[in-house]
Order: C-alpha cells, then sequence, then structure tokens
C-alpha cells in the first residue's frame, strides 16, 4: 500500500509519526512517501536551512526538541550567542548548534550540485524516518510575505521566517509569494507519488503556507485533483482556532474563515455532490474535530466532501495514531 503525504512542518510531522505507528500496530503493510514544503526554506550565513523537510526528518527519525516541535533535543546555542555578539543579522533566527551541523552537511552537498532531493536522502540515511521524504521541488524557493512598507502606504515583502519568527505573524499580510516557483519543477518521483498512491493525506499543516505552497508547485495540484487515489485532509482548526502555530493568521490573509468547514471549501471537493463535473477541487474526505466541529459534516457532506467528527487533538501518539486510522477509514469510504 503507498501513502502519500504532504506536509508542512510540526503538524504534519506529528501527524506522520502517529500513521507510522497506526500502520505498525494494525500490520499494515505499507510504503509512505512525504512531499515535504520547501517554501519556509532560507539562507543564512552560507548555510542553506530547510526547517519543515528537517523538522519531519527530526521528528520521524528521534532527534526532535519535542517541547519547541523544531530543531534538535538538547540543542544548545553557542553559534548564534556568538554571531549574536558580532553584531551580525539576523538575530531573531533559532540556530541551533547541532542542527548547523545539518545545514553544513546539505550546504556543502548541494554546492557539490547534488539536488536537494538527493541531499535529503543523504541526511535521511542518519536519521531513518521510515519514510520516503521528499523536496517537493529541487528548485529553490522561498515564501515571503507582503506586508506594510517603512513608508505610510508602501509596502514590501520579507521573508516567511522574519515574519513568523521575528514578526509572530503578528503583522498583517497582504499576500505570501512563492519565490522562483514559475521557474519550478516537482522534484523527481513527487508527481508519481500521487499519482501511483493509494491513499493521499494532507495533515493538518498550515493549509496556506504549508500545504497550500507544495500546491502551487507546476503539476502539483492538478495531481491531486486527478489522482486515482482518495483524497482525505484532517483539519487543522479546531473550534476556530489553529491547534497551534499562526494558520490563521495565514487564512486571514488570503480571506478564508478560520474553520474547520472553511478550509475544506478552501481545498474543495474534487467531486460534485449531484455527481455533476468536478468543481476542480482536492477533496473526497475531511476530518474535523468532534467536540467543536460536527456541525461542519451536515456543511460539507452536501458539498461532496465526506466529513467526519472524530477527536483531532494529536495528545500523544496513540490519540494521534487513532487520527490517522481514521484517515485512512475515511479513504476506504470514499475510494472511487
Ligand atoms: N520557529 C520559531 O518560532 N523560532 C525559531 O527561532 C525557529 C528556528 C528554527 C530553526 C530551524 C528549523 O528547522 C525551524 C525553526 N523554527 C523556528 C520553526 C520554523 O520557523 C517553522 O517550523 C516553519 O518554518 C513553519 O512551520
Amino acid at each position: 500500500m503507498q501513502i502519500t503525504v504532504l506536509a508542512g512542518g510540526i503538524g504534519g510531522a506529528r501527524f506522520t509519526r502517529g500513521l507510522l505507528h497506526h500502520l505498525r500496530a494494525t500490520h499494515v503493510d505499507a510504503e509512505v512517501t512525504v512531499i515535504g514544503n520547501t517554501g519556509d526554506d532560507i539562507r543564512l550565513f552560507g548555510l542553506q536551512i530547510c526547517p519543515d523537510l528537517d523538522t519531519v526528518m527530526y521528528t520521524l527519525g528521534g532527534g526532535i526538541s519535542e517541547d519547541r516541535g523544531w530543531g534538535r533535543e538538547g540543542e544548545t546555542f553557542t553559534v548564534k550567542d556568538e554571531l549574536a555578539a558580532y553584531g551580525v543579522k539576523p538575530d531573531w533566527f533559532g540556530l541551533g548548534d547541532r542542527d548547523i551541523a545539518t545545514h553544513l552537511v546539505r550546504s556543502q552537498m548541494l554546492a557539490a550540485g547534488y539536488p536537494l532531493s538527493a541531499v535529503t536522502a543523504a541526511l535521511c540515511d542518519r536519521w531513518r524516518p521510515g519514510v520516503s521524504l521528499v523536496p517537493m521541488s529541487d528548485d529553490r524557493l522561498e515564501t515571503h510575505v507582503v506586508v506594510d512598507g517603512d513608508e505610510p502606504g508602501t509596502r514590501k515583502a520579507i521573508h516567511f521566517q522574519e515574519w513568523w519568527i521575528r514578526h509572530r505573524a503578528g503583522i498583517p499580510a497582504y499576500d505570501f509569494v512563492l519565490v522562483g516557483v514559475d521557474a519550478a519543477q516537482p522534484a523527481p518521483g513527487v508527481l508519481e507519488a500521487i499519482r501511483d498512491a493509494d491513499v493521499v493525506l494532507l495533515p493538518p499543516s498550515n493549509p496556506v503556507v504549508s500545504i497550500g505552497t507544495i500546491l502551487q508547485v507546476p503539476g502539483v495540484r492538478d495531481a491531486v485533483r486527478t489522482t486515482a487515489a482518495p483524497v482525505v485532509g484532517v483539519s487543522p482548526i479546531v473550534g476556530g482556532a489553529p491547534v497551534r502555530g499562526m494558520a490563521d493568521a495565514c487564512l486571514a490573509a488570503i480571506g478564508v474563515e478560520t474553520s474547520a468547514a472553511a478550509v475544506a471549501r478552501h481545498y474543495g471537493a474534487r467531486v460534485d455532490a449531484t455527481g455533476g463535473p468536478s468543481t476542480g477541487g482536492l477533496l473526497d474526505g475531511w476530518l474535523v474535530h468532534d467536540e467543536t466541529d460536527a456541525a461542519a459534516v451536515g456543511e460539507l457532506t452536501p458539498l461532496g466532501i465526506a466529513t467526519r467528527a472524530v477527536p483531532l487533538l494529536m495528545t500523544d501518539l496513540d490519540a494521534t495514531a487513532a487520527i490517522a486510522g481514521e484517515a485512512l477509514a475515511l479513504a476506504e469510504t470514499v475510494r472511487r
């Protein structure tokens, strides 16, 4: 069984950890491919940093800092402090000493001409995440955020990480621009992993700047829309708010209400409930949190999105495995 997951950072990584636990516990023989978001990537101090790829790799490989959700367990920030002592900018990015080794290996391999997908595979040789982790593209892509400029009435673009970390997504975002997307190609294997999957899952990652970014890579959205596999998503919004992170600020920026139903409508239904022509959407199924969002079932089902209300809080590994199990079960009921 081939399962393909489009994942951003913390939410997608934790969901995938639960998925692997569920597959092991139920003795399902499945290969999981994670297509990772690289729009968060940032070049700092000569290092190429891939936050979402590293978060998936560390989370599944057992090196993640559980309390931060990103970066390494037992991390120190001596180099970061030394850089600050030199007064070099930026000083807002949490560059960890152990993490720097990952960026050094990646940057060295990229400089030697290896594509990011090969570099990611090499890094995973150490971490053994138990999935095939593939960047959405080998081309350099960066999400930049359009915010108020320095002069009244003007606007400027800053790197997503600056908006996310330095500003905690607290300044209005007018748009997200994926720099380099027009010339980008999906990394080798990305389209095949979607087309040939038995199930495609959209975990509770940020629907705008994580999954939304992956879907912008030329060919990816169409592959999801047209794959024979059922496509099932898990709402990242519970009770009108993101469980973690700042997806609400991102959804507001693109004019989508922060609700489980609105995110599903944003992804769209793959087939029209009346059997009419496809509405161009991506979803066959959608999971919402039972205690707060059960009303979405009645709202979304008539649109052609089979919706189930189940517990969605990834409080521990077993709870997350149960969510993954629900997503796979829903996939079987919507399989055409
Ligand atoms: N997130 C923060 O909130 N503060 C940080 O200083 C920070 C540093 C960082 C370093 C490496 C890395 O892989 C991730 C890091 N993150 C940090 C998380 C990162 O900004 C987000 O995980 C994604 O970019 C959005 O999901």
